[in-house]
This record gives C-alpha cells, sequence and structure tokens, in this order.
C-alpha cells in the first residue's frame, strides 16, 4: 500500500476548503492515515521546500506557505502518489483539469491551495518532514 503527503495550504484552510479536499480523497477511497494542522515559520517552509532553492518563487513560496496554519495528511492507498495528483490538477490552474481542486478552486499559480508528493522518494521525505512512525495509524 502506497503512502503520499497531503498539504492544504494556507489559501485552502483560510477560504475554509479543507472539508472540500477531504471530502475528494474520501471520495475515491483514499484513507486519511495521519493529519495535523500547523503553522510553519519561515525556516520550516524553506526546509520543506528546499529542492526548489534558488528558484525565482522561492521566497514568495516559502512566505505564503508560512502565512497561515495549514493542514497536513498522510494519504494511503493504491497508487495513491499519482491519484492525488490527478485530483489536484496541473501546478497552474489554468492547465489544471476540469473538476481538479486546482481547476475549481486556485485563482493563482503559488496559491494553488494543495501540496502533493511527486515520487515515492519524495514522499517518504515528506511524510518523514511532518510525522513520525507511532504518529501514522
Ligand atoms: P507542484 O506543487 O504541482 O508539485 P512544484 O513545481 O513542485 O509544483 O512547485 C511547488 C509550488 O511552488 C507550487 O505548488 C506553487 O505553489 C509554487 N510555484 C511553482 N511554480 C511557480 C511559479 O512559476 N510561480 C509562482 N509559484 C510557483
Ligand atoms: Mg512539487
Amino acid at each position: 500500500m502506497e503512502h503520499t503527503l497531503s498539504i492544504i495550504k494556507p489559501d485552502g484552510v483560510s477560504r475554509g476548503l479543507v472539508g472540500e479536499v477531504i471530502k475528494r480523497f474520501e471520495g475515491i477511497g483514499i484513507r486519511i492515515v495521519a493529519m495535523k494542522m500547523l503553522h510553519l515559520s519561515k525556516e520550516e517552509a524553506e526546509g520543506f521546500y528546499g529542492v526548489h532553492r534558488g528558484k525565482p518563487f522561492f521566497d514568495s513560496l516559502t512566505n505564503f506557505m508560512s502565512s497561515g496554519p495549514i493542514v497536513v495528511m498522510v494519504l494511503e492507498g493504491e497508487d495513491v502518489i499519482r491519484r492525488n495528483r490527478e485530483l489536484m490538477g496541473a501546478t497552474n490552474y489554468k492547465e489544471a483539469e476540469p473538476g481538479t481542486i486546482r481547476a475549481d478552486f486556485a485563482r493563482d499559480i503559488e496559491k494553488n491551495i494543495v501540496h502533493g508528493s511527486d515520487a515515492p522518494e519524495t514522499a517518504a521525505t515528506e511524510i518523514a518532514y511532518f510525522f513520525s512512525k507511532l504518529e501514522i495509524m
């Protein structure tokens, strides 16, 4: 059974979309096996998005990600990394398939509601960034 990390970003939380996002996961049989609300510091956001250090949007992205509470979740299911990415839609909401979370709710390439791991290696690293083994059901 595969695991992935999902984050409802500060815009998703402040716009009241936590339930909407979770409903979409549960609606296709993806299970939530860990969940918590956090408010990252700038340094913690920079650590999480370390792969993007040096990119033009890095400073703005990490300011945004540390601007308010987020909901972090470990999702479990068959092929869940790919299926979560499919539910999310493309990074740029303008290119996201209709019916995806980003197409339905995002109006900004940066403030795009959700994060999802993109591969098994990044899923493992990202889950370990937020959760200990004991916190995963
Ligand atoms: P992903 O979230 O779809 O995996 P990544 O390329 O990993 O997309 O980028 C991480 C996050 O950085 C995006 O979700 C978005 O919030 C932000 N981002 C990516 N590209 C841009 C950009 O060109 N301008 C502003 N923000 C961006
Ligand atoms: Mg990514």
